[in-house]
């Protein structure tokens, strides 16, 4: 039998990146875009089948493709971002996964950023955020539970979203930058934590062969490798002043 090619959704970087929501640095726009295109062709290497979304300069966060949709299993979630800047940057994605996968939504007074929601195996983990809310979570399980998946909602703070937090970088194991979730709700998921001294510098997305990670934190990357992990660094020094990273460009197929 053949291997099945996974999609990728992606989405590039708009000329008015330099206004996105950040609490840093504003990112240097021509620097975000090659790192992006950097980015798009180690997905491509890794054997994706990777599909661009025309970036749209009146949002200037719209590279965070992420955000905007989630996948589980045969339907696609069409979300509600917690910025409400941000929900313009559903539409456009939502017409690129249109068709292919049975389509939900979530609606108000839900809030939800796919930056909150890490699928692994049979668990739905679904960060409780200043972007993400009750409501969301509550319309994310019964989703979750119609197509089989069991949801759990993990408090998260002083982080942005679940995922820049807990980076999965296998099927059962997490990186956790410390003191930011209720590590309890991980279950069994085998945690390594982010070294201190590179906190909120780690980012992660595995592939098929490899974890892609950031070059900021090579202290956590080389404990990666220490316990077996293939390593491939990426600098994305842009999208991480705009607190993004590695998982947030790109919608994969489980
Ligand atoms: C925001 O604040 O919404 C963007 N500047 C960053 C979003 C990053 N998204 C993600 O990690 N899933």
């Amino acid at each position: 039998m053949s291997e099945v090619i996974k999609r990728a959704w992606v989405r590039g970087v708009p000329d008015t990146f330099h206004l996105c929501i950040t609490d840093g640095r504003p990112p240097d726009v021509l620097l975000a875009r090659e790192q992006h295109a950097n980015y798009v062709s180690r997905l491509a290497s890794a054997g994706l089948d990777v599909i661009e979304v025309a970036p749209d300069d009146n949002h200037p966060d719209c590279v965070f493709i992420e955000d905007t949709a989630v996948l589980l299993g045969p339907v696609v979630v069409a979300t509600k971002p917690g910025a409400p800047q941000r929900v313009g940057e559903v539409g456009a994605v939502v017409d690129a996964l249109d068709g292919l996968f049975e389509f939900r939504s979530i609606i108000e007074p839900g809030t939800l950023d796919g930056g909150d929601v890490m699928v692994l195996g049979e668990s739905v983990f679904v960060g409780r955020s200043d972007r993400t809310n009750q409501a969301a979570i509550d319309q994310l399980t019964d989703l979750a539970s119609s197509v089989g998946l069991q949801t759990i909602p993990v408090d998260v703070s002083g982080v942005l979203h679940l995922k820049s937090a807990v980076l999965p970088v296998g099927s059962e194991t997490v990186v956790v930058t410390p003191g930011s979730v209720d590590e309890a709700k991980l279950g069994n998921l085998r945690i390594v934590y982010e070294d201190t001294a590179e906190r909120n510098q780690f980012s992660a997305l595995p592939l098929a062969d490899r974890v892609l990670v950031t070059t900021s934190a090579p202290k956590t990357s080389a404990a990666l490798e220490g316990l077996g992990f293939e390593v491939d660094p990426i600098d994305v020094s842009e999208i991480l002043a705009a607190d993004g990273g590695l998982t947030c460009m790109s919608i994969v197929e489980p």
